[in-house]
């Protein structure tokens, strides 16, 4: 009997050793587990640190990145270096108030020369020939409706490049600027209220006036009603003025300027074989009466737009007009059989031009606009 109880005894306390054995060892498992799980966990964790921290560095970068791009790059367009331009008193200014000259090339009358309006001949020559301007002829005497197509692809190309555009408003043959008022009302209010919010174009309200005509009875009246429009859609637009006798008589402005004189300037043409230093007294006239002028238009060919070239009259202009901030723009982009075109006559390309493909005059030009 003492026996089976000593039995019974051990098995019992057998049992609870297996028991406690058991669940200690299931507890020492666990808590290894734990461990590893933790360890896990943090080795996860740091691992996310790392790439928190990786692409917080990046981040960084990249903002450092995009920093140093725009000082290198900036300002990547004419328009985003110079902003809306302004005047003041003599002088072109951009947003900043400094001094601005606008250098470009203007187009033949788009009607004959649409082939030129394309956006990569106005991407090559910002790019390649450091152009910031365009000019678009419009003939007013044979202006009409159906090309305005042509003129807003040409003002939209510009925009999207961040250029400054002309709208110029082509008095030739129809010599005074009241003879086509009522289509140049017309065209002025369309276009102008279309683009009002664009702080690129620059309107020219008529070419070169020229004949029998004189400012104080033609031109002077002509400008305040088309100024009054254009301000009274976009106050801020830059105006540009046509003078007497093919924008050759400045200084008959001085003497009775325009009424409105916010943002306005005056245009002098010349043609360097034929306008030579008594153009040029003009224009020093014009300058000593603080009269501010810009270059809308010039050729260095004779007048009639062929015949010879004269570089040498041709570089004192430019030496002029350069140290006087003066604005000014290159009549004509085309291949036209006439030396002022910029183009060879036998060159059918419209954009993407090489050196050989260039006129004399053209060639000449393009190397004035590199600084060579
Ligand atoms: C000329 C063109 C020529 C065209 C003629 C008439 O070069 O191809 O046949 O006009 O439309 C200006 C004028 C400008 C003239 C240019 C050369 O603004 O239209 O272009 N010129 O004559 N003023 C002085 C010279």
């Amino acid at each position: 009997m003492k026996n089976k109880r000593i039995i019974l005894i051990s098995i019992i306390i057998l049992i609870l050793l297996i028991t406690f054995s058991y669940i200690f060892f299931i507890k020492i498992k666990q808590n290894n587990n734990n461990i590893v799980k933790n360890d896990e966990i943090e080795i996860k964790s740091s691992e996310n640190n790392n790439i928190n921290s990786n692409s917080n560095t990046n981040i960084d970068n990249n903002k450092i990145n995009q920093k140093e791009n725009e000082i290198q790059n900036k300002p990547q367009t004419p328009v985003q270096k110079y902003g809306k331009l302004r005047v003041e008193g003599s002088k072109l200014v951009d947003e900043n108030g400094d001094i601005v000259q606008l250098k470009g090339i203007s187009t033949h009358g788009i009607q004959w020369f649409p082939q030129y309006i394309n956006k990569e001949a106005f991407k090559f020559m910002k790019d390649e020939w450091n152009i910031n301007l365009i000019r678009l002829a419009i003939y007013s005497e044979s202006y009409n409706q159906s090309q305005n197509k042509i003129i807003e692809d040409g003002i939209d190309y510009a925009t999207d490049l961040g250029m400054y555009v002309i709208v110029d408003w082509h008095i030739l043959n129809d010599n005074n600027p009241n003879q086509n008022k009522e289509k140049a009302k017309n065209f002025f209010s369309y276009i102008v209220n279309k683009y009002k919010n664009n702080i690129n174009i620059i309107y020219e309200i008529c070419n070169e006036p020229n004949g029998n005509v004189t400012w104080k009875n033609d031109i002077k009246p002509y400008a305040e009603d088309m100024i009054n429009l254009i301000h009274g859609i976009n106050e801020d637009a830059i105006i540009l003025c046509g003078t007497p006798q093919f924008c050759q008589k400045i200084n008959d402005v001085a003497q009775d300027p325009l009424i409105a004189n916010k943002n306005i300037m005056y245009t002098l043409h010349f043609y360097a074989s034929t306008h030579k230093q008594e153009l040029r007294n003009e224009l020093l006239n014009a300058i000593k009466n603080d009269l501010p002028i810009f270059v809308s238009e010039f050729g260095i060919s004779e007048s009639s737009g062929t015949g010879t070239i004269n570089i040498d009259e041709a570089n004192k202009w430019i030496d002029l007009l350069n140290l006087n901030d003066i604005s000014y723009v290159y009549w004509n982009l085309s291949n036209k059989n006439e030396s002022t075109a910029l183009l060879k006559n036998s060159t059918d390309k419209s954009n993407n031009w090489i050196n050989e493909e260039l006129s004399d005059a053209g060639k000449w030009f393009i190397n004035i606009l590199n600084n060579k």
